[in-house]
């Protein structure tokens, strides 16, 4: 099986912003499309996406991106065979030849190295998870916990809230549909509460279909969400999680939230509380990118306990999560294939974590397209947990549906359990 032709063009994502879709045609007359989705708060340890930066699309535009792979990389890559990702994802990073990925862009090769995948999965007649966990060797599949982003703060939301995230996960529900069943009904009573509380206004919703109710405080948002979880019955089976991405609300050494200024280890303190009042499960990104040493402390307090993630700390960057895993940073490493440009490196993060004893937690961008792929990496990397956002908006529940979809297909086959 050959890859007949590579093709990029310029498409949007959720946000209104342009991404990069790849299409690649095999010899066989069938054909494979991946879409790249785009970050808002993003580390800026991240691989570099390519943007025009000229008049169109407001400097967003990636027409030189699309252009590289519709040039160089297509010249590269057509007649090959697309199930050798390794040796065709290195001629990618080859073409590039920066670390960063800053010169054909990481949306360029991302776009591409999804593709490959999706060619190989159809070359060999699999589901893509299948393909991917041979390519992996990764012969047991665990339907993922879903982690719902059922309100919004930070960057993605604009309200008062600087916690970026505030999610359940239903870590103790039987399979993937009952804990979507169970994030679907705590999302509509959440939204009823808080139009009888504060009118139809706070129903609006943030980046990733989560409402972003016009709250100021952490633990306001956080007893509405446990209140709806009480109401409903579910204790048992759910947990609450947060996504501090508290780099966007540390300056110079200081962290504002709550309307206080925190310095680190005051910082410690106040997530220490919120822990145990609300018997948090995971919490990501409780310190600025760099910040290693706060890190280290609240892991070395709570670690043992609860799930503490690195994103704009760890970046998929193997590099990084070997520093992270070093200092005992944290215990889970959020896996974004767009944060380091490329399948093959993100399965060296993921395969990295995982002999450390870390735990991987896929996730989705805030900006996204109707692309599921990664409902069939988190089930391929069998990492037992993924990040989604709500169960609203179509570039949401893509990734829903498609978990779903394989979990009927494996047809009981798939266990459904918290990582221990
Ligand atoms: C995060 C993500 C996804 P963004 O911080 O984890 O939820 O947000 O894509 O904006 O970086
Ligand atoms: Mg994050």
């Amino acid at each position: 099986m050959r890859i007949e032709r590579v093709h990029g063009r310029e498409l949007l994502d959720s946000r209104a912003t342009p991404t990069v879709e790849c299409e690649i045609d095999l010899d066989n007359g069938r054909r494979v499309r991946a879409i790249v989705p785009s970050g808002m708060s993003t580390g800026s340890h991240e691989a570099r996406e390519l943007r025009d930066g000229d008049r169109r699309f407001l400097g967003k535009g990636v027409q030189k991106a699309v252009k590289n792979i519709n040039t160089v990389i297509a010249k590269k890559i057509e007649g090959k065979d697309p199930r050798n990702q390794g040796e065709l994802d290195a001629i990618l990073f080859k073409l590039d030849g920066t670390e960063d990925k800053s010169n054909l862009g990481s949306n360029a090769i991302l776009a591409v190295s999804i593709a490959f995948a999706k060619a190989g999965a159809l070359a060999e007649k699999k589901e893509i998870f299948e393909y991917i966990a041979n390519l992996e060797k990764k012969p047991n599949f665990n339907m993922p916990v879903p982690f719902a982003n059922i309100i919004n703060g930070g960057l993605h939301a604009g309200t008062g809230l600087k916690i970026q995230e505030f999610m359940i996960a239903p870590t103790h529900a039987k399979s993937f549909s009952q804990a979507s069943r169970i994030i679907v009904e705590i999302y509509h009573s959440l939204k009823g509460s808080l139009k009888k509380k504060f009118g139809s206004s706070a129903v609006n919703v943030g980046d990733e279909g989560g409402f972003a109710p016009p709250l100021n405080t952490t633990a306001s948002a956080l007893e509405l969400i446990q209140k709806a979880i009480d109401e409903l019955g579910y204790s048992k089976e759910t947990r609450i999680a947060m996504d501090a991405a508290a780099s966007e609300f540390y300056l110079n050494g200081r962290y504002v939230v709550d309307g206080k200024a925190f310095v680190d280890g005051e910082l410690v303190d106040y997530y220490m509380d919120l822990i145990k009042n609300f018997k948090l499960v995971s919490i990501e990104d409780p310190f600025g990118e760099d910040e290693w040493e706060s890190f280290s402390e609240l892991n070395k307090k709570i670690g043992s306990k609860i799930q503490i993630v690195g994103d704009d700390l760890t970046v998929t960057n193997t590099k990084r999560l070997k520093k992270a895993i070093e200092l005992e940073c944290g215990n889970c490493l959020l896996l974004k294939v767009n944060q380091i440009g490329s399948l093959s490196e993100s399965f060296v993060a993921c395969n990295f974590a995982y002999k450390h004893g870390w735990n991987v937690m896929v996730s989705h961008r805030s900006g996204e397209t109707e692309d599921p792929f990664i409902a069939d990496l988190a089930v391929a990397l069998n990492c037992k947990q993924i990040k989604l956002g709500a169960p609203a908006r179509g570039e949401r529940t893509a990734k829903y549906n498609q978990l779903l979809r394989i979990e009927d297909r494996l047809d009981g086959k798939a266990k459904y359990a918290w990582v221990k």
